[in-house]
C-alpha cells in the first residue's frame, strides 16, 4: 500500500464510514445522520450489539448499573425502557441495543455480515478508500472505528489444541443456541470476569468441573437484584440529576468517592465506608476512597477488608489461599463483579487447579495435561481474555500518510492525542480506545462523548469549508508523557494487566488508558474543541 490509494471511480461515497454497530457505533449512526452527514456502517456480526452480541457465556452480565449502562442522548428512551435487573444480563443488554436499533431506524445503514479489511489515505483527496471482506470498496471523508477496545479474542497457542476431541470454546464467541454441559467434565481455562462469571453457571450444569487459574483475581459480589417498580420509577425520575453526577464523575456513574482519603479516616469510618461499597456491589469498590489506586497503604486496606470477607464465604482455607491473588494491589486489574463465585469452591463437583505451580504444558485428545497431572475433560472453555485495546485496530489494515501503517506506527505502544487524533492519519477517529479513558469509564456515556466530539469537529471542519483535522506530531508527544506520567503515579501500571497488554505475548509493556477520570478528560477535549481545536492541524 502507498498511502495514495484512490477508490474506484464508481465507488460509493459517504461522509462517514463506521466499523462496528456496538454501543459507540449505534450512536455514531445516530448521531451523524441527524447531522445530515451520509454514513455507511460495517458489521462483522449478523446483528446490532458488538460484545454484547458475541459474549453469550452463561453468567455474562455488564459490571455497571443498568439505569447507567444506557444512553442518556434520548430523554424519551431513558424513560420507556425498563431495565429488570440492578445489574442486566447479556440478553437484556442485547435487547436494548436492538430496540435502539430500531427505534432510531438504524440498520438501514448497517451493513452487517461483513467485515471492513482495509482503510486507507488517499494523500491528495485525504479521504479513505476502505475495503471489506464482501469485496465492497467505499469512499469516505472521515473513517470512525467504533470496534470496542475488548473485541479480539485472545486464544492462547496451547500446543496440541487442536488434537482435543472434545468440544472447544471461547467466551468471547460463545454459540447462540448455548451450550449444555449436563454430565460432561469441563475444564474453565481463566479467571478473569469471563471466567467468574461463567463458572458458578457451569458449575451447576457439569458433573465436573476444573478450574485452571494462572492468576488469582479480586472479585466483588455484585449485589445484584431485580429491579420493581418503585425503584424504576425513582431512577426515572431522577435520571436528569444521575447523568450530571456521571458526567461530573471520575467514571463515568453517579457514585462519589468517600470525602476524606483512606488513612484520614478512622478504622472505624473505612469499615462503615467499604462495607457500603460492598453492598453497592462489584468494581466500584476499588474507588471506595479516591487515592486507593495511588497510594499502596490505603490500597492495602481495602484488600484487607476484601480479604476478610472471602475468606469468610470459602469452606476450605487451602483453596482460600490460592484464590486471593498476592501479586497485584487490589483494583490494579479491573476488580471482577460476581454472583456467587467463591461459594462455588464449596461444592464437591468444583476443582481448583493452580497453574503458578504446574502450568499447562498443552493438550491432547482427551484433556489438558499440566507439569503434574492429566486432566479427562469433555469440553475445554477458554476464558482467556482480548488482544484488548489495540487487537481489532491491528486486524484493520489502516494505511496512513507516507503508506504508514497504524500498526507500524504504533509498534512501541499506541500514540495518540488525546484518543482522537493521530499524526499522519487525518480524518481518522477511533472511538473509546488508548489514550482516553476507555475501559476506566462507563462505556455508553463514553461513547456519547467521543461520538459528539467527532460530530462537532466534523461540523467545525464544514463551517469553515475546511477538508480534515489531523493531530500533530507535538500534540501527540505532549498527550502520550501526559498519559505516561499520570499512569507512573498509578498503582495500575503495576500489575500484569490487559491495560498495559501483558496478557499478550510481544505487546509493549504501555498503559493505553487514559487515567485523568472521565470528568477531567471531558473537560480537556471540550476545552481543546472550544479553543478551535488546539493541537490539531485543520486543513
Ligand atoms: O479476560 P482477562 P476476561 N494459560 O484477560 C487467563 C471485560 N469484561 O475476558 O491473569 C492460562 O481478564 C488469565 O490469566 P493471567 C472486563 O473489563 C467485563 O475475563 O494472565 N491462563 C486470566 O485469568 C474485563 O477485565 C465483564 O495469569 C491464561 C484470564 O485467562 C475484560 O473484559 C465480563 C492464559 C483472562 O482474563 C477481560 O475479561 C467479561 C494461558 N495461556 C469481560 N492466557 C463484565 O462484567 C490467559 N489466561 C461487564
Amino acid at each position: 500500500m502507498n498511502g495514495q490509494d484512490s477508490a474506484p471511480e464508481n465507488a460509493a461515497e459517504y461522509d462517514v464510514v463506521v466499523v462496528g454497530a456496538g454501543v459507540a457505533g449505534l450512536y455514531a449512526v445516530h448521531r451523524f445522520r441527524r447531522q445530515g452527514l451520509t454514513v455507511r456502517a460495517f458489521e462483522a456480526a449478523s446483528g446490532v450489539g458488538g460484545v454484547w452480541y458475541w459474549n453469550r457465556y452463561p453468567g455474562a452480565r455488564c459490571d455497571v448499573e443498568s439505569v447507567d449502562y444506557s444512553y442518556s442522548f434520548s430523554p424519551e428512551l431513558e424513560q420507556e425502557w425498563d431495565w429488570s435487573e440492578k445489574y442486566a444480563t447479556q440478553p437484556e443488554i442485547l435487547a436494548y441495543l436492538e430496540h435502539v436499533a430500531d427505534r432510531f431506524d438504524l440498520r438501514r445503514d448497517i451493513q452487517f455480515d461483513t467485515r471492513v479489511t482495509s482503510a486507507t489515505l488517499d494523500e491528495d483527496s485525504l479521504r479513505w478508500t476502505v475495503r471489506t471482506d464482501r469485496g465492497d470498496v467505499v469512499s469516505a471523508r472521515f473513517f470512525v472505528v467504533a470496534a470496542g477496545p475488548l473485541s479480539n479474542a485472545n486464544t492462547p497457542d496451547f500446543d496440541g489444541l487442536d488434537t482435543f476431541t472434545g468440544d472447544v470454546f471461547h467466551t468471547a464467541y460463545w454459540p447462540h443456541e448455548g451450550v449444555d454441559f449436563t454430565g460432561k467434565r469441563v475444564a474453565v481455562i481463566g479467571t478473569g470476569s469471563s471466567g467468574i462469571q461463567s463458572i458458578p453457571h457451569i458449575a451447576e450444569q457439569a458433573d465436573q468441573l476444573f478450574v485452571f487459574q494462572r492468576s488469582a483475581n479480586y472479585s466483588v459480589p455484585a449485589g445484584n437484584a431485580p429491579l420493581d417498580d418503585a425503584t424504576r420509577a425513582e431512577q426515572k425520575a431522577g435520571y436528569a440529576e444521575r447523568r450530571r453526577l456521571s458526567w461530573e464523575s471520575g467514571g463515568g456513574s453517579p457514585h462519589r468517592a468517600h470525602p476524606k482519603l483512606t488513612l484520614e479516616a478512622s478504622e472505624e469510618e473505612r469499615r462503615a465506608a467499604y462495607e457500603e461499597r460492598w453492598k453497592l456491589g462489584g468494581v466500584l469498590y476499588s474507588k471506595t476512597f479516591a487515592d486507593q489506586l495511588t497510594d499502596q497503604a490505603a490500597n492495602d486496606t481495602a484488600r484487607e477488608f476484601w480479604e476478610e470477607k472471602i475468606r469468610a464465604v470459602i469452606d476450605d482455607p487451602a483453596i482460600a489461599e490460592l484464590l486471593i491473588p498476592n501479586d497485584h494491589a487490589i483494583g490494579a486489574k479491573r476488580i471482577v463483579t460476581d454472583s456467587g463465585y467463591y461459594e462455588t469452591y464449596n461444592r464437591d463437583n468444583v476443582h481448583l487447579v493452580n497453574l503458578k505451580a504446574a502450568p499447562i504444558v498443552g493438550m491432547d485428545a482427551t484433556g489438558i495435561n499440566t507439569t503434574d497431572a492429566h486432566y479427562d475433560v469433555d469440553a475445554i472453555v477458554l476464558a482467556t481474555g482480548f488482544d484488548a485495546m489495540t487487537g481489532s485496530l491491528d486486524k484493520l489494515e489502516i494505511v496512513g500518510r507516507d503508506g504508514l501503517a497504524l500498526k507500524d506506527k504504533w509498534a512501541a505502544g499506541p500514540e495518540t492525542y488525546l484518543g482522537l487524533g493521530i499524526d499522519g492519519f487525518p480524518n481518522f477517529f477511533n472511538l473509546t480506545g488508548p489514550g482516553s479513558p476507555s475501559v476506566l469509564a462507563n462505556m455508553v456515556l463514553h461513547s456519547e462523548l467521543h461520538v459528539d466530539w467527532v460530530a462537532d469537529a466534523i461540523a467545525y471542519l464544514d463551517d469553515r469549508g475546511a477538508t480534515a483535522i489531523e493531530g500533530t506530531p507535538e500534540a501527540v508527544a505532549d498527550w502520550v508523557e501526559e498519559c505516561r506520567n499520570r499512569a507512573e503515579a498509578s498503582l495500575l501500571n503495576t500489575a500484569n494487566s490487559w491495560y498495559l497488554g501483558a496478557n499478550i505475548p510481544g505487546r509493549p509493556r504501555v498503559f493505553m488508558p487514559f487515567l485523568g477520570g472521565f470528568a477531567g478528560y471531558r473537560q480537556i477535549i471540550t476545552e481543546v474543541a472550544d479553543s478551535g481545536y488546539k493541537g490539531f492541524a485543520i486543513i
